[in-house]
């Protein structure tokens, strides 16, 4: 199942997230950071998930948001291309501090493609086209996966949405959480069990499904309600990370 995790890679915080990316020009927090990302690890380590640590890199502002430097699929790590240069040498770095967790490693050498633009579902790969991942580094991740078995559709991320998967996750073996702008994709409407968020929910919409929990942003009232139906929810602060575009999935690598 590919919700099915036993071991996770975190980063820890950097003091230059200060001047990490941010669409609404905010600089976030250090030390807010740093308590939500201490609680986010603190689940972790509840959901009893092995853990590794790598070390904080300064020079890299948004370098603890590991999802987007690379891919993880059965016993492979495909390293991506981050588009964003202050983003780019990311990639070298996490290469060598993870190359020992897998068999096999990849890399994309052309194009650009980041991690919050791909959704896994089992043996399937949704890729987004979006500002931060290109037609050519899509189709070279694609050439990659399909090698490993895998099959791709390539989307379109709606404008105005920084990452596929800032606005929709994975929750359950053939259901996926979106907001009102994903819940028009005709890939996703077609081939899955939508839940759609309402207008102003879709930060929800980046929720983590770690094992049998499912891991949501707090303070969406109507997410909340929606989901604690059917799922063991635990609810998770990302306030001051949100500032900088970022959700519960970017923080880490899962498999
Ligand atoms: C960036 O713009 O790259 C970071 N500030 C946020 C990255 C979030 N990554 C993700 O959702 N996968």
């Amino acid at each position: 199942m590919t919700y099915n995790f036993k071991d996770i890679i975190i980063r820890k915080p950097n003091k230059s997230i200060q001047n990490a990316l941010s669409s609404q020009n905010i600089n976030p927090i250090f030390k807010n950071i740093l308590k939500e990302h201490n609680n986010y690890l603190k689940i972790m380590n509840e959901l009893n998930l092995n853990i590794h640590m790598l070390e904080p890199l300064e020079d890299f502002p948004d370098s603890i948001f590991v999802e987007d430097p690379a891919l993880i699929y059965k016993s492979n790590c495909i390293i991506l291309n981050p588009s964003d240069p202050s983003r780019n040498g990311e990639k070298k770095i996490i290469s060598n501090e993870i190359k020992e967790y897998f068999e096999n490693i990849f890399f994309i050498e052309n194009g650009f493609i980041e991690g919050g633009d791909i959704l896994n579902i089992n043996d399937h790969f949704v890729i987004g086209l979006s500002n931060r991942t290109n037609k050519l580094g899509a189709q070279n991740l694609s050439n990659i996966l399909k090698l490993l078995g895998a099959s791709i559709t390539i989307c379109k991320t709606p404008k105005n949405i920084l990452h596929f998967k800032s606005e929709c996750s994975l929750i359950d073996d053939d259901v996926i959480l979106v907001s009102s702008k994903m819940a028009k994709l005709e890939h996703l409407k077609s081939n899955y069990k939508l839940i759609e968020l309402p207008i102003g929910e879709e930060g929800a919409a980046n929720s983590l499904r770690i094992n049998n929990k499912l891991l949501v942003p707090d303070g969406f009232i109507k997410a909340d309600e929606i989901l604690s139906k059917d799922f063991d929810i635990i609810k998770i602060k990302v306030n001051e990370i949100s500032k900088v575009d970022a959700g519960l999935s970017c923080m880490s690598l899962r498999w």
